[in-house]
């Protein structure tokens, strides 16, 4: 199957009206299958302020978004569903907020078993990483391209690719097997802008020779 693109915001979003400008741009220019909301240093109030400016420019065009971190913030913005990391509640509960049509990812880091748990307990995707140094989470442990391969080989639900993935380094994880190649700086810092990293990253994907 072919790897898609999952867009992970920039760290922080001060310009909400330039931001959106920059989401019209990289949506006409290629392919994007989910954007996650992903801000660590601010008030959930003054996230779920910029979720609801945002979500609704990339769900009309048909891009998920899914709000890390909390359930009930991905219920108020009108998310298509919620990250969950290893600390941020049950998939149970966060099933119970926001119905069994919502999707629900979790962080697995570089184990099978939180995968499989993770799986068992009705999680739409889990996310392995990080496959590469990043300065977007420091605390991340290193995952390996074999646990792609294993999960592609035995599981149903889709795998996630995260952590300082780029265009030029993406191919070996896309040919593991990850169905979505998770990126934020690689887009948001590209010297050429973000669009032109969404088109680079769209290339890659045709190349994959899995
Ligand atoms: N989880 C593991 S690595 C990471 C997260 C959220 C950061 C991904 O960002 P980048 O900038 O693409 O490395
Ligand atoms: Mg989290």
């Amino acid at each position: 199957m072919k790897s898609q693109l999952y867009l992970i915001s920039p760290p922080k979003i001060d310009d909400v009206l330039k931001f959106q400008k920059t989401l019209d741009e990289i949506i006409e220019v290629g392919e994007i299958a989910c954007f996650q909301l992903r801000l660590k240093e601010i008030e959930n109030r003054d996230i779920a302020k910029i979720g609801k400016e945002i979500f609704p420019i990339l769900q009309n065009a048909g891009i998920a978004c899914i709000m890390n971190d909390n359930a009930r913030l991905a219920r108020d913005t009108h998310a298509d569903g919620v990250h969950l990391g290893q600390g941020d509640g049950t998939i149970k509960e966060a099933r119970e907020v926001l119905g069994k049509d919502a999707t629900i990812g979790v962080t697995c880091h570089n184990s099978t078993h939180l995968g499989l748990v993770a799986a068992e307990q009705g999680a739409d995707y889990v996310a392995f990483g990080a496959f590469y140094e990043t300065q977007t989470k420091t605390s991340a442990p290193r995952a390996e391209l074999e646990i792609l391969k294993w999960w592609q080989d035995v599981m149903e639900i889709p795998c996630i690719a995260i952590g300082g993935i780029t265009p030029e380094n993406a191919l070996p994880i896309i040919n593991a097997g990850a169905d979505f190649i998770a990126v934020s700086s690689a887009i948001w810092n590209n010297p050429q802008g973000p669009a032109q990293a969404v088109i680079n990253f769209n290339e890659v994907f045709k190349k994959e020779s899995f």
